[in-house]
């Protein structure tokens, strides 16, 4: 005979077996102190499904989440409360900096935990990754479904976070994403999906690690390279992607190149194609002094990163950088970092090159 649930679960928690295998809750004062900085996105939404969306803030999140006193003390900081849709390069640096002052000024934190829209958390992350020198962890999260949806997974995206951020093992490995159990370093990490709980994925290299019940585990160290620093940077330069497809002409290179564009990153066709119209008007580009990155629209795989150059008629003639395997909106994230420090299509080569 097969009893029902509800009659089974009081039996469970009496039952001193089952209870005795729970590990006994470490002391409140000796938890791990984390810092969350909040910045919206689905994880902080209500209503998502109609009518007028709602905001949650970060002390509410906090508050409901189940079992935090087993994790880590946390402090917190509502630095926005957004869509990921309005988080913009000029905030990138704003957070940056933040989370880069608060670690310094807080020797006693284990990491930080960082909420956010998923639509472009991937870019977030990877700014942070490529700009807060410090060893302890930045770790990204948010979530698919809004906080009074049904089998929601931001209570256990950000509990996750914060026992990621809190390990001692996560230090010395940048910025990474948690969603929905696995750590991903945050170069790799994509969304992959728009709708379902498991739409990221790291295609190229796979997860870092897991944040398994029993503990976080990492399988290996991400990817890392020498760091911008921002100190000196007032603004990003503009940066745009444009993508490549059948009877796809110059026009959309031309009209970027004149809104000021300082650099393009191409989302061609396999590794790296472009109708020759579109060729034409990057050649233009090109020779204008815009830095050029060519990707591939595919999501995986890679395009040879080159050396920046071609020779033509024996001189060398700036040329198009090979993304590697950066997808085109990190690679993006790269470029933009990249033209803070030099616009010489060979150092950007050099650059791209050490971060593959
Ligand atoms: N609301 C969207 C965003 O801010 C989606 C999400 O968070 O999942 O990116």
């Amino acid at each position: 005979m097969r009893l029902p649930l509800r009659l089974l679960l009081p039996a469970l928690a009496a039952a001193p077996a089952l209870r005795a295998q729970s590990p006994a809750p470490a002391p409140a004062a000796a938890l791990p102190r984390v810092h969350v900085v909040a910045t919206g996105g689905t994880i902080a939404s209500t209503n998502y499904y109609g009518g007028e969306q709602g905001k949650v803030g970060i002390e509410a999140l906090l508050k409901a989440m189940p079992a935090l006193d087993t994790v880590a003390r946390t402090s917190a900081q509502q630095f926005a409360n957004v869509a990921s849709t309005a988080v913009t390069p000029a905030m990138w640096v704003q957070l940056a900096r933040a989370i880069a002052d608060t670690l310094r000024a807080r020797p006693d934190l284990a990491g930080v935990v960082v909420t956010h829209g998923t639509d472009t958390m991937e870019e977030t992350a990877y700014f942070l990754d490529l700009t807060v020198a410090d060893p302890r962890p930045v770790v990204v999260t948010g979530a698919m479904r809004p906080a009074d949806g049904v089998g929601i997974d931001g209570p256990a995206n950000l509990m996750h976070a914060l026992r990621v951020a809190a390990s001692p093992a996560a230090r010395g490995r940048g910025a990474m994403l948690l969603m929905n159990d696995g750590i991903l370093a945050a170069r790799d990490a994509t969304k992959a999906n728009a709708v379902r709980p498991d739409a990221f994925e790291a295609p190229a290299r796979g997860l870092l690690g897991v944040a398994d019940p029993e503990g976080v585990v990492f399988h290996r160290l991400p990817q890392r390279a020498p760091l911008f620093d921002l100190s000196r940077v007032a603004e990003l330069p503009r940066v745009d992607v444009v993508f490549a497809y059948p009877g796809a002409d110059g026009a959309a290179v031309d009209a970027l190149v004149a809104a000021g564009a300082k650099g393009l990153v191409v989302a061609g066709v396999g590794r790296g194609g472009t109708p020759a119209a579109m060729g034409t008007a990057v050649d233009r580009a090109l020779r204008q002094g815009v830095v050029v990155v060519s990707g591939t629209r595919t999501g995986a795989g890679s395009v040879p990163v080159g050396r920046g150059v071609r020779t033509r008629e024996g001189a060398e003639v700036p040329a198009t950088v090979g993304s590697g395997d950066l997808n085109v909106q990190k690679a993006r994230v790269l470029l933009m970092l990249a033209l803070t420090t030099t616009n010489d299509p060979r150092a950007v080569a050099r650059i791209f090159a050490e971060h593959q």
